[in-house]
């Protein structure tokens, strides 16, 4: 079952399988919930799929809605502070519309691709 979910459609420039959770909503907080998602970026939006563990009937199969996704115009990316999350390697996300998103990996190189890819994405972006 783990090479089944190694073989994954790409629909876009960048996809994979991160721990997601949204700490701040709305700017309200809320409670976290980690959870493996399946993280689409396309265009200027990034996509999520929580659940079925790399979601590949998500996006490789004819359900193609996402559960959850957030507009990168106008946000910004940082490495999560201590205080954020014990974890290590921890993306801070903040949208425009005051919603906070922890994207983490345990792996590094693939958290470090993706700071790079988001915060390449937020630039190129920025004056939409
Ligand atoms: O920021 P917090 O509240 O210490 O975050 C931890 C909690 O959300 C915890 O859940 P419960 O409080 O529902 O038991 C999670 O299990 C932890 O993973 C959270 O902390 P980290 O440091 O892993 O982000």
């Amino acid at each position: 079952h783990g090479l089944h979910n190694t073989v994954i459609f790409c629909p876009s420039e960048k996809c994979g399988v991160l721990n997601v959770t949204k700490i701040t909503e709305h700017g309200k907080k809320v409670r976290k919930n980690w959870a493996s998602t399946w993280t689409v970026l396309q265009g200027s939006s990034l996509l999520f799929a929580k659940g079925q563990g790399s979601g590949t009937s998500w996006f490789g199969g004819n359900q193609s809605k996402p559960e959850f996704m957030v507009d990168l115009r106008g946000g910004s990316v940082e490495w999560a502070s201590k205080e954020k999350s014990s974890k290590k390697h921890v993306i801070e996300l903040k949208t425009r519309v005051g919603t906070e998103l922890l994207i983490q990996s345990e792996i590094d190189t693939v958290i470090n691709d993706w700071f790079r890819a988001l915060s390449e994405t937020i630039n190129t972006h920025a004056w939409e």
